[in-house]
């Protein structure tokens, strides 16, 4: 890495709780995506790909699923150094034993990276879909000499209130930086003057620190958020540059978010590939079977290997591991987790449907989380309703997401 010895913190989400019913009852870096992958892949497989070994992963609750995920994975060989260590908060509680946000994540587990002896620590969220070779960013903040780089965006003005928004100079040093500025105003003063249309300059939420830099930035107690006090006064401080990003980004904090991006993959040609071997995203190997279709039109589909399909129709959909479909069903702009296991499990009720989605069911704009067991006749679609939070369903951004492991009766219309 230019020399320069890098470890990579993950910071693998807070409440999560934009992403309910999904997060209930696992952290938000453990949230599939893509069929047969989860969040936390991306950043991991993005460090691995640029060379970065030394991983850390800091979550909220330490779930056992996130757990599971990482120690299957992510084995590196006795000859390199790598690992990827999950540090929860409860380990290095607090009076409340929680992160009280970003910075103060890294600030409650720091004396465990520093053990590591890093001269850069790059700071990347849990919940991006990207694909980005972070030795450019590296080279970049070396060859500028700065003391934090922040990766950054040019985006349109409906997403720029929404993120951190920032102003440089010739040079790429970031003089003003105004966290989710919202819509008002003081937006028109902050566009990025080195792009023609109307486009400003986003943070991506992705920081490369000097380690000094990182320390003494994070050794006062004050300000728990990169965005909302660290980087502001890093700027006042210290040398922040920009590192400008052009490929494929996405923030997928939200449910609306994550179905979006989900569905987006099964265009002809998407804009962020999975098809790309140069820089692979690694997951957890599962020795599955094929995909089965026995029947079915099937059309714009992304379909996770171990699945048995009889239905009618699945139209632009993202079918998960395992899942099952039976015969006339016809499901369109969704997202099946699909399943840990097959047929009926110990300790269900005898008479619940089987795991999958029954007979002649319609579904529509939905997320259909893991093991959830759909009677036959069953129909599900977010169509003129508010939203909701009911133990069947919760609807949230006009998409209907079926919580885990819920059994839904025969004939019943969500
Ligand atoms: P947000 O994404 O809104 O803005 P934040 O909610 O602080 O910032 O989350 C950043 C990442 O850290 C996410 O992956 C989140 O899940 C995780 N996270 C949040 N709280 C955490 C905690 N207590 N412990 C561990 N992980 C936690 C930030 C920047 C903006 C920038 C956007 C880009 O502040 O300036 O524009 O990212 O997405
Ligand atoms: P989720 O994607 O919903 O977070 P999990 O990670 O909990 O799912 O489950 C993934 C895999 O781990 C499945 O194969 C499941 O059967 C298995 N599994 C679930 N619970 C346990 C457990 N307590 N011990 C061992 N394996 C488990």
């Amino acid at each position: 890495m230019d020399g320069a010895r890098t470890i990579g913190v993950i910071l693998g989400g807070g409440e999560g709780s934009r992403m309910q019913p999904l997060t209930l009852e696992r952290a938000k870096p453990a949230v599939p995506i893509a069929g047969k992958f989860r969040l936390v892949d991306l950043p991991l497989s993005n460090c691995i790909n640029s060379g970065i070994r030394e991983i850390y992963l800091l979550t909220q609750y330490s779930s056992a699923s996130l757990h599971r995920h990482v120690q299957a994975t992510y084995n590196f060989d006795q000859f390199s150094r790598g690992f990827v260590r999950l540090l929860a908060a409860e380990q290095t509680m607090r009076s409340n034993g929680w992160f009280q946000g970003t910075a103060d994540a890294v600030r409650q587990s720091i004396h465990h990276f520093m053990r590591a002896e890093p001269d850069l620590v790059v700071i990347l969220s849990g919940d991006h879909l990207y694909r980005m070779d972070l030795r450019d960013i590296i080279h970049t903040h070396l060859e500028t000499g700065a003391d934090v780089t922040v990766s950054t965006k040019p985006v349109e003005r409906s997403e720029a209130g929404s993120l951190g928004i920032m102003q440089v100079d010739r040079s790429q040093r970031i003089v003003e930086f105004f966290e989710k500025p919202g819509d008002g105003d003081s937006l028109t003063q902050l566009r990025a003057p080195m792009y023609e249309e109307e486009r400003y300059l986003a943070s991506m939420g992705i920081y490369v620190f000097n380690v000094d830099a990182l320390c003494d930035l994070l050794s006062d107690s004050r300000g728990d958020d990169f965005g909302k006090q660290i980087i502001p006064k890093a700027i006042r401080n210290r040398r922040v540059y920009s590192y400008v990003f052009e490929d494929y980004w996405k923030d997928i904090g939200t449910i609306r978010a994550y179905w979006e991006a989900s569905l987006a993959l099964t265009e002809d040609f998407p804009s962020f590939t999975l098809y790309d071997m140069n820089a692979p995203i690694y997951t957890r190997m599962r020795f599955l079977p094929p995909t089965k279709i026995n029947h079915a039109a099937v059309a714009r589909c992304l379909l996770a290997e171990g699945s048995i399909i009889d239905a009618d129709s699945i139209e632009h959909s993202v079918v998960g591991l395992r899942a099952v479909v039976r015969e006339g069903t016809r499901i369109s702009d969704s997202i099946l987790l699909g399943a840990d296991y097959y047929g009926h499990e110990r300790g269900t009720p005898p008479d619940a449907p089987a795991v999958g989605i029954g007979r002649n069911c319609r579904i529509e704009r939905a997320i259909i989380d893991k093991n959830v067991r759909i009677g036959d006749n069953v129909v599900i679609s977010p169509e003129g309703k508010d939203e909701v939070r009911e133990d069947l369903c919760w609807v949230r951004d006009g998409i209907i997401v079926i919580p885990r492991d819920t059994i839904i009766p025969e004939g019943t219309v969500l």
